[in-house]
């Protein structure tokens, strides 16, 4: 549809993309303020006022695009990011990356000056065209409209286009003259809910042949468990691969993998998603003799270790029965002997003193690492979202949780310790929309909340969801002490690697308009977990 023209070329033409997006099918725009992208940023106020769409609104462009960046894997659609000239688009760039990396649908609109008014010297002004380099599917650079005939026609299409080519990010650089907006005044148009054209997939048919174990990595999906299942082969999911659940699971997956009887005797290995949390999985594939099929994921890059692996392929069938169930069940059985409870748990036969006692103590036990994440788990439920940062706590949940079909996102494109609470907000503000369902919980390190912390501010008017960002604080980026540098480094270690940091987190909290809980035993950490309505940081102070 052509709406009629107001007094600026500019708003016609934002007016004429937008709409053809929504008519595509997106829903959400995230925008960050500035005078160049007015007639954008108009357009969506007008369009989130009349219903047609989700605005967030965030100041700094860097949270805005993780933000987009969360709300993309939880609706697997294309959002709208829009931003004004100069550093404002350079601060889209880690979220456009990570998204490249992992494959999710982001749409970039950021406004510029006229071609004529770049390369000398304008205010804010500088080369955006190609700005995020390799990371983008496409970039475009459009002149600015100026109310010739055609203009929104051509919007439309080039709407069209940049939906078509978005299975990762692209880059839409729009160029407005004076006057860069009019007041616009829209009336809803009745939209279609489309879905996105999937392209057809081509099959393999896999044989079931013994010794074969699936791998599933960050994006695997549901459908490498169905396949682990199809098989009979043993599954080593990752824990953010959305196939951590299941009969065929081994949650000890590493340790087995390094030992003969286990790892030794596997041929041949399919993946899903990427794996990215294990250096024995790269290993396996690597060695001699060991066939790998790659089954492709939206990711930009094939996961190719060692450039070992035989065939890449788009799809898999499996016919015929699984192969006999002592091969995976080995794995699974030895997998539960090796992941022993932290701490005994109170002995049933034990008189009622005894056994009041001891569930005493583990109500007062401090918390760790593992019991943290365990705890985490556990309190997450199919309504609920789980979301991991980088680092340690993501490796100790991935050793450790048990099957469960929850759904889990860790940003696993490029494993940044940035953007995480960003990207657990627009997670939990996407899986809440419907109807109050469920919470969000994200569990991260210090220095990964504390990169992240302009994410905590909602501005007026924002939506507040149930989310809940759970701190493991331990001063620092321990993750370092396991590595071979913490030998090596000397004095400097503290300084230059773990980084030690005393900031405040509550006063943080506070500042934000978060509530605050801090948490000194597992008692308290089980009640935190459930408590929760609004959003809260839960600080759970750890050792080094
Ligand atoms: C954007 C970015 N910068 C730096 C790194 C390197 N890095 C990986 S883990 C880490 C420390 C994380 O510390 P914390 O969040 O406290 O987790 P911990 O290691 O203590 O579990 C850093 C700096 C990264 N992954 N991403
Ligand atoms: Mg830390």
């Amino acid at each position: 549809m052509i709406r009629p023209r107001t007094e600026s070329p500019a708003t016609d033409f934002a007016v004429a993309l937008l709409e053809e997006f929504l008519a595509l099918g997106v829903r959400d725009i995230v925008l960050s303020p500035g005078s160049r992208s007015q007639a954008l940023a108009l357009a969506a106020a007008e369009l989130e006022r009349i219903g047609a769409v989700r605005l967030r609104v965030r100041i700094d462009e860097r949270v805005a695009g993780f933000l987009a960046l969360g709300l993309a894997v939880e609706t697997r659609m294309p959002v709208l990011l829009i931003t004004t000239s100069g550093t404002a688009v350079a601060n889209l760039h880690p979220a456009v990356l990570e998204a490249h990396h992992s494959g999710v649908p982001l749409i970039v609109l950021s406004g510029d000056r006229p071609d004529n008014l770049r390369g000398i010297g304008s205010n804010q002004t500088t080369q955006q065209p190609g700005i995020f380099g390799a990371a983008v599917q496409r970039t475009w650079d459009v002149g600015a409209p100026s109310g010739l005939p055609g203009e929104q026609e051509a919007a439309q299409q080039l709407a069209r286009e940049a939906f078509a080519v978005a299975s990762g990010p692209v880059h839409l650089n729009l160029s407005f003259a004076e006057p860069l907006s009019a007041p616009v005044t829209l009336t809803p148009v009745p939209l279609v809910e489309r879905s996105r054209d999937v392209a057809e997939l081509v099959s393999t048919p896999l044989d079931q042949r013994a010794h074969t174990i699936v791998v599933a990595g960050s994006g695997a999906g549901e459908r490498a468990e169905e396949v682990a299942r199809e098989l009979g082969a043993p599954l080593m999911a990752e824990v953010a691969s959305g196939a951590h659940f299941g009969p065929n699971l081994v949650v000890a997956y590493r340790e087995l993998l390094g030992w003969p009887e286990f790892g030794g005797a596997v041929e041949r290995v399919i993946v899903f998603g990427h794996p990215t949390l294990s250096r024995e999985v790269p290993a396996l594939i690597q060695r001699e003799g060991v066939e790998t099929i790659v089954v492709r994921g939206p990711s930009a890059d094939d996961y190719n270790p060692g450039h070992a692996v035989s065939a890449f392929v788009d799809a898999v069938t499996v016919d015929g029965d699984p192969a006999p169930r002592e091969w995976a069940g080995r794995w699974v059985a030895a997998s539960r002997g090796l992941i022993a409870p932290e701490e005994t748990a109170p002995d049933a036969a034990a008189d009622a003193g005894t056994h009041a006692k001891s569930e005493l103590a583990a109500v007062r036990a401090e918390v760790t690492r593992r019991s943290l994440a365990e705890a985490v788990w556990k309190a997450t439920w199919p309504h609920d979202r789980l979301v991991l940062g980088a680092s340690r706590l993501i490796r100790e949940a991935d050793r450790v949780v048990v099957g469960k079909k929850i759904s889990v996102h860790a940003n696993r494109g490029l494993a940044g310790i940035d953007g995480t609470i960003a990207t657990g907000i627009g997670i939990a503000l996407a899986s809440q929309d419907d109807e109050a369902k469920g919470t969000t919980r994200v569990l991260m390190g210090d220095l990964t909340f504390l990169h992240d912390v302009g994410a905590l501010s909602f501005g007026v008017g924002e939506a507040r969801p149930r989310i809940q960002v759970i701190v493991g604080n331990d001063g620092g980026g321990t993750i370092f002490d396991g590595l071979e540098v913490a030998q090596s480094a000397g004095e400097g270690f503290d300084r230059v690697l773990l980084t030690a940091q005393q900031v405040s987190i509550e006063t943080l909290a506070s500042a934000y308009g978060w509530a605050y809980l801090r948490v000194e035993n597992r008692g308290q950490l089980d009640q935190a977990l459930t408590a929760s309505t609004g959003p809260t940081i839960v600080e759970v102070p750890l050792r080094r």
